[in-house]
This record gives C-alpha cells, sequence and structure tokens, in this order.
C-alpha cells in the first residue's frame, strides 16, 4: 500500500458519517447520491461489508415512487444552501426533491464482482429496479432521459444547460445566503444568476408538491441530458446482468435500455456531429459538446463521426477528458462544469473504454488522472490544462476513485 492509498482511505473513513459518506467537510455536509456510489466502490478495495452499507443508507432513503433524491439530509448542518426547509418534501429521512445519474447499478455489479455479497445485491435489486422505472415513467418522455434541475445532472453549471436556463426567471426567488461560496473560491463556482436560476426551480417543485406530471409538463427547466441517457443505458444492461447473477428476469431492464437506445437519434446534434444536450421544450442544442458525449463510450454506444470530435477535444488538454470543448467560447478551466476534468467521470468513460477492450485509452486516462490526483491531492476536480487542483479538499469521489481505479 502506497502513501496515496493510506491517505486515501483515511479520507472515506473521515468523511464517514455513520452509514453514509460525506462528500468533503464544509462544503456539501450531506449524502449525496452518486457520491455515495462512488465512495461504495472505493470502499469495497478495503471493506466490503462499509462498501454495501453505503448503498443501503442510500437506498433507505429512497421514496415511494422510486425517486432516490439527490441529497439524502440525515442530520442537519446549517453550513449548506438549500437545506432541507427549502426543498421541504417531507419525506423520512429529509431530502432534497430531484435525483442524480443513477451510477448506482453499474457500481454495485463491479463491487458484486470484486468482493462478492450476494445477498446484499439482492436486497438492493429491486430497489434499483424501482429507480430505474422511475427513470422511466417520469424523466425520459420521449425516450432519452431528461433532468429537471440543472443539479439533476450532477454536472450543475455546465454549458450544457445554457439554452433551459436562458428561459428560467430566477428575478423572484427573494433573498437567500448562498454558503459555497464562503468555503471554496468563488471565481470557481456558479454565479449568482445561475443561482437564482436554481433556487426558482427548487421553489417551483416545492410549490406544487413535487408533483412529477406538474413538473414535467410546466416546469421551469426540461432539457435533455447525454450523460444521464448514456448512464441509464448502461446502469439497465448492468441491472439487467445482475438479474441474471440473481436468477430473477432480465427483460425489463434490457427493454429500457433498448428503449433509450432507440431513441437517441433525438439528441443527435448535426452540427457539432455528436450527441448532445438539448432543451426538451424549444428544441435547441447546447452549442458544444461535453463530458456528457464522451460518456457515450461507457454505454457502448459507437459512432465513427462523434469519436472523430471526441478525440480532438481529448487532445486539446492535458489532463483527462474535459468537461466542455475547450475549443467552446463557454470553456472555462476552472470554472466547476464549464472546463474542469472530473476524475470521476473519467472512471466511468474508463469503465466503458475497458468493455470495449480500448486498453490503450483507458491506459491513457488512467494515467492522466493519477498523475492529477498525485501531484494535485484528492481535489474535487481539476484544471485540464495545468493541472491544478479545485474545488474541495479531501474529497470523497476522488479518493474513492483512486483506490478503485486510478492508483
Ligand atoms: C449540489 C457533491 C455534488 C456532486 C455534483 C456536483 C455538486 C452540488 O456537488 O453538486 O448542490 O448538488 O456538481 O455532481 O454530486 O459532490
Amino acid at each position: 500500500m502506497t502513501d496515496l492509498d493510506a491517505t486515501a482511505r483515511e479520507i472515506l473513513r473521515g468523511n464517514d458519517r455513520g452509514g453514509y459518506t460525506i462528500p468533503t467537510a464544509g462544503l456539501y455536509p450531506f449524502q449525496w447520491n452518486w457520491d455515495s456510489a462512488f465512495a461504495a466502490w472505493g470502499f469495497s478495495t478495503f471493506d466490503p461489508d462499509r462498501a454495501w452499507t453505503e448503498l443501503e443508507t442510500l437506498f433507505s432513503a429512497q421514496w415511494d415512487t422510486g425517486m432516490v433524491p439527490h441529497i439524502v439530509f440525515h442530520k442537519e448542518d446549517d453550513g449548506y444552501f438549500p437545506g432541507p426547509s427549502v426543498w421541504g418534501p417531507g419525506t423520512t429521512p429529509a431530502s432534497s426533491g430531484i435525483s442524480q445519474p443513477p451510477v448506482a447499478a453499474i457500481l454495485a455489479r463491479k463491487i458484486h464482482d470484486s468482493v462478492g455479497g450476494t445477498e446484499r445485491l439482492r436486497a438492493l435489486y429491486p430497489r434499483m429496479l424501482a429507480w430505474h422505472r422511475w427513470w422511466r415513467d417520469w424523466r425520459c418522455p420521449e425516450g432519452v432521459a431528461c433532468v429537471t434541475h440543472p443539479w439533476e445532472s450532477g454536472r450543475d453549471n455546465c454549458p450544457d444547460w445554457d439554452p433551459g436556463m436562458a428561459n428560467v426567471d430566477g428575478s423572484q426567488v427573494g433573498t437567500y445566503t448562498r454558503r459555497d461560496t464562503g468555503h471554496v473560491d468563488a471565481s470557481m463556482r456558479p454565479g449568482k444568476e445561475d443561482y437564482d436560476r436554481y433556487i426558482a426551480m427548487v421553489q417551483f417543485g416545492r410549490a406544487c408538491g413535487w408533483d412529477q406530471k406538474t413538473i414535467l409538463e410546466d416546469g421551469p427547466f426540461l432539457m435533455a441530458d447525454p450523460a444521464i441517457t448514456f448512464i441509464l443505458i448502461r446502469a439497465n444492461r448492468d441491472l439487467a446482468a445482475i438479474a441474471e447473477t440473481l436468477g430473477e428476469d432480465p427483460t425489463e431492464p434490457l427493454a429500457m435500455a433498448a428503449e433509450i437506445e432507440a431513441a437517441l437519434p433525438s439528441i443527435w446534434n448535426d452540427e457539432l456531429q455528436a450527441y448532445c444536450a438539448r432543451d426538451a421544450r424549444t428544441g435547441e442544442f447546447a452549442s458544444a459538446i461535453s463530458s456528457g458525449a464522451a460518456l457515450g463510450l461507457l454505454a457502448g454506444v459507437e459512432n465513427a463521426a462523434m469519436e472523430e470530435k471526441l478525440a480532438a477535444m481529448w487532445d486539446r488538454v492535458r489532463y483527462g477528458i474535459p468537461s466542455n470543448d475547450p475549443a467552446a467560447d463557454s470553456f472555462d478551466p476552472r470554472r466547476y462544469w464549464r472546463g474542469p476534468t472530473w476524475p470521476v467521470v473519467n472512471a466511468l468513460i474508463a469503465i466503458g473504454l475497458t468493455s470495449a477492450g480500448r486498453s490503450a485509452e483507458e491506459r491513457r486516462l488512467r494515467k492522466e488522472t493519477a498523475e492529477l490526483i498525485r501531484s494535485g491531492g484528492f481535489f474535487e476536480y481539476f484544471d485540464p490544462l495545468d493541472a491544478t487542483p479545485c474545488g474541495g479538499d479531501r474529497f470523497t469521489w476522488t479518493a474513492a476513485i483512486w483506490l478503485a481505479w486510478a492508483n
């Protein structure tokens, strides 16, 4: 075990709040959905029991509708805004009212393949299936996956969301105090106008009691998300493989994957020659390709024209896949999802590369990601041009990725 392995383990243990892991102390003091799935993958390298517990705790917050919330507020902490009183769905445990990228089945399968735990997987299986059905019923109105809030995508201020954000009125949200900019450099965070709109969308959801029909039909924001679309295709196939392992019927998850895949032409952007975020209300496409397109590799979606674009995007930086194309005007190498590279996204892309037997690219991506962590530490994300570490330090998912993949 190297010093970095030891530090990564220490970070996971240190961010453990008893059955769940916070992303990082201060900035993100609760349980976040996809962060937890990555945390579980990291824990599985040295504490399999704790890995399964992480997923079980996450799914213990599942709504009756099948939705698994993006934040679970197990304990109070006023260091974060918007907290439970702003979301207000009235669930126990308290949670936000939107979801996050459904990576749990992908990582549960990997964890089971490496450390076993069939009975724990068996108990999670119906919950994961119910969550995927929720995506199908409430987020795939025309086949591909849509998000009703940029936070639901997990890629908050990515230029992918600019077309939809432009139509959200954030002028009536009233006064509030942000907490994020007190923890990390404000120039690396979403701007105030973005934040007003984020809060306006939360207020809409709350006002209709998180009624999904209302949000889907009349909500202020609905955009097709290539990243979640690809993640869901892969997650459904992995869920089908899990079903087979457990002696369950894989037909339904396979059908869900096929249905989404059949709808992919609706997010093909001819001009950019790539799958692309698209406003479901206006039809407008995002103006640049993002790491969302690169996640096509996770789903095994092969497309020569897009691959050429993605290879060029990767070659424009030194470290990892950038969250936004450096050739785009909107590229900003340190502002969160507008350019930086994220070890977790690189890891998901690498899972796809491995499945496709593309080992040279997988090695390159792993090496570049490892260099970032070796030189900068376990930060939240990195400048893909010069490796500057950005955002929160001692970050759970970066530590997890190191242990499970990058080291
Ligand atoms: C939010 C915790 C989360 C991640 C998201 C990232 C950011 C902020 O932090 O979201 O309030 O949800 O964009 O991907 O899960 O690390």
